[in-house]
């Protein structure tokens, strides 16, 4: 009997099939399917070498190993085994007991009681979440098709996070020919123009203007890309003088810069953004507090180094998920600042390489105190410690004395503790778009701990926040208190940043006045309809205990 053989690929690893060529389509598309370790309800897609989809049929066209074709599978809908065993709970077999349940107390009670309804309106919200594509993807629900790895297990979310290859190849070219680019800003458009050098020159030009506008609070993070970005933390090195005083060679702090790039994920708040606004204010407060006159230059170094790696390869998830869910890293870190703990152990990995080893010219001793710096200062912002770290700090302030270290390192640890939620120190239309992505950050989280059935923070369930009030709560009791306490030791601090803050907290207690008035107003209209259909005499079909709260529609205008 007469053969053919079919070269291909599946998720990069290397296949061959083999049939009869009279052999019945369905036979060659389950040989394609098993090959692919597929499910009965995946779909096969199969690409000839110039990428267009092919029918998977015994007609197939014979080829060779180096011009296979290219075999994909679409994970089947969100139903699929492995996802519900995954998150624990098979959705279908939930709502087969929900519709047994409900056709019982149907016969009984004859009506769908609230309970039942409520609970199949939980099962409905659940199932539109998980087919919602931005919520799963963003988790690596959906194949990740960009790295051509094997198919990731539905929970397996890191790999969705990190960035990939072309993208990160796109912005290193970007910033590498940047060397050649004078960066000014006319007003709040960039223009960019390539300077008469042709050859290599690492000099970077930055205009004055645009130097200057670093060094404040006002810095609009927004207007930048990424690739500009990483110039402009190259212009932070540089103009405070690290360059020549630890010997830092410039091609190191760029390829320093673009792994500490690659090392943040794409998740809506601790991304490479955060990290650019975090050092950006710590360079800021470095010259408004005029610190290059009050403390070493190697300790502004472990500042700025610290801001730059303090979140790196933040998945989005803080440490009460990562404690409760028991990750790897809760597990390897002994629950103690599993996070913080990784975004050190990340920068030291960086550090480990030469080729971004921007400290490989220092001596041991400047190695070791720079090392030590630098993990007091990122552990520092594990916010279940900020009462601790505060309090120190009070303790010392009447008697600060910048010749005593302890002191020093207490400082160290709150201006990156400051620089690191000092958002609302911004101009708001600066600050408020970070505000809704830090919500939008804590409410995944709580989506997938109420799917987990773990523990949800009060103040990260999208059912219970709202933007104003957890806002005014958090000015109020931790934003103002931190910031007053630094304003002590330098009072210049008052109009630079507690101004700001204090305006924002004006800001958001008036919409969460407004807020509440809507509310109120909602509320009367909706009673005055109620007593006004009541009135009409029609008795209400539902219970006969006053209005169905669990029909809120009924209830919504
Ligand atoms: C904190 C801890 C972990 C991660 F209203 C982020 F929901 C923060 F936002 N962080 N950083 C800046 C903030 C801000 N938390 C809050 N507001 C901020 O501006 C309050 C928070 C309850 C929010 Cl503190
Ligand atoms: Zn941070």
């Amino acid at each position: 009997m007469e053969t053919k053989v079919i070269y291909f690929t599946v998720n990069g690893r290397p296949e061959q099939a083999e049939f009869p060529v009279d052999c019945p389509t369905q036979d060659v598309k389950d040989l394609f399917r098993s090959a692919a370790e597929a499910g009965p309800h995946d779909i096969l897609k199969l690409y000839n070498p110039k990428g267009n989809i092919i029918n998977i049929s015994p007609s197939l066209e014979p080829n060779s190993p180096n011009l296979c074709y290219k075999l994909e599978v679409v994970a089947a809908d969100c139903n699929s085994a492995e996802l519900a065993g995954a998150l624990g709970f098979d959705l279908s077999s939930m709502e087969k007991r929900l519709q047994g349940l409900e056709k019982k107390i149907l016969i009984e009670a004859g009506e769908t009681p609230a309970v039942v309804y409520e609970m199949k309106k939980q099962v409905d919200s659940f199932r539109e979440k998980l087919e919602s594509v931005e919520h799963l993807s963003w988790l690596g629900l959906f194949k990740d098709l960009s790295e051509g790895t094997h198919k990731p297990s539905p929970f397996y979310h890191k790999r969705t996070l990190r960035k990939t290859r072309e993208e990160c190849e796109h912005v290193r070219e970007k910033f590498l020919q940047m060397r050649f680019v004078k960066i000014h800003t006319k007003m709040f458009g960039i223009v960019h123009s390539y300077c008469s050098c042709h050859h290599l020159c690492s000099s970077l030009e930055v205009s004055e203007e645009v130097r200057q506008y670093l060094k404040t609070p006002t810095f609009d993070n927004w207007q930048w890309e990424d690739a500009e970005i990483m110039v402009l933390l190259q212009v932070m090195y540089t103009d405070l003088d690290f360059i020549p005083t630890f010997n830092i060679e410039p091609e190191v702090l760029q390829q320093f810069l673009f792994e500490i790039y690659r090392r943040y994920n794409n998740i809506p708040f601790h991304n490479f953004k955060h990290c650019f606004c975090v050092t950006q204010m710590m360079y800021g407060l470095i010259w408004l507090t005029d610190l290059r006159s009050k403390m070493d230059s190697i300790d502004l170094l472990i500042m700025l180094t610290s801001a730059v790696c303090h979140d790196l390869d933040h998945t989005g998830y803080n440490n009460a998920y990562q404690i409760n869910a028991r990750t790897e890293l809760a597990l390897r870190y002994n629950d103690i600042s599993p996070l913080e703990n990784h975004h050190c152990a990340v920068a030291f990995e960086i550090l480990e390489r030469t080729e971004s080893n921007i400290f490989r010219n220092l001596s041991m001793d400047q190695y070791k105190r720079i090392r030590e710096g630098i993990i007091k200062c990122i552990l520092a912002t594990d916010m279940s410690r900020h009462n601790e770290v505060l309090n120190k700090f009070k303790s010392i302030l009447p008697v600060f004395d910048f010749t005593n270290k302890d002191h020093r390192d207490v400082l160290m640890m709150i201006l990156i503790k400051v620089s690191d939620i000092s958002n609302e120190a911004r101009p708001m239309e600066v600050a408020e778009p970070w505000l809704d992505c830090l919500l939008q950050e804590f409410f995944n989280q709580s989506d997938v701990e109420k799917l987990e059935g773990l523990p949800v923070t009060p103040f990260m369930d999208r059912d219970k926040v709202t933007k104003p009030s957890s806002q005014t709560g958090f000015i109020r009791f931790v934003l103002l208190p931190l910031f007053i306490e630094l304003a002590n030791l330098f009072p210049c601090l008052e109009q630079h940043i507690i101004h700001p803050v204090r305006k924002a907290l004006d800001y958001y207690t008036e919409m969460e006045k407004a807020l509440e008035t809507e509310q109120q107003n909602r509320a009367q209209s909706e009673n005055a309809a109620k007593s006004k259909e009541a009135a009409g005499g029609r008795q209400d079909s539902q219970t006969d205990a006053g209005p169905d709260t669990s029909k809120p529609e009924s209830q919504s205008t």
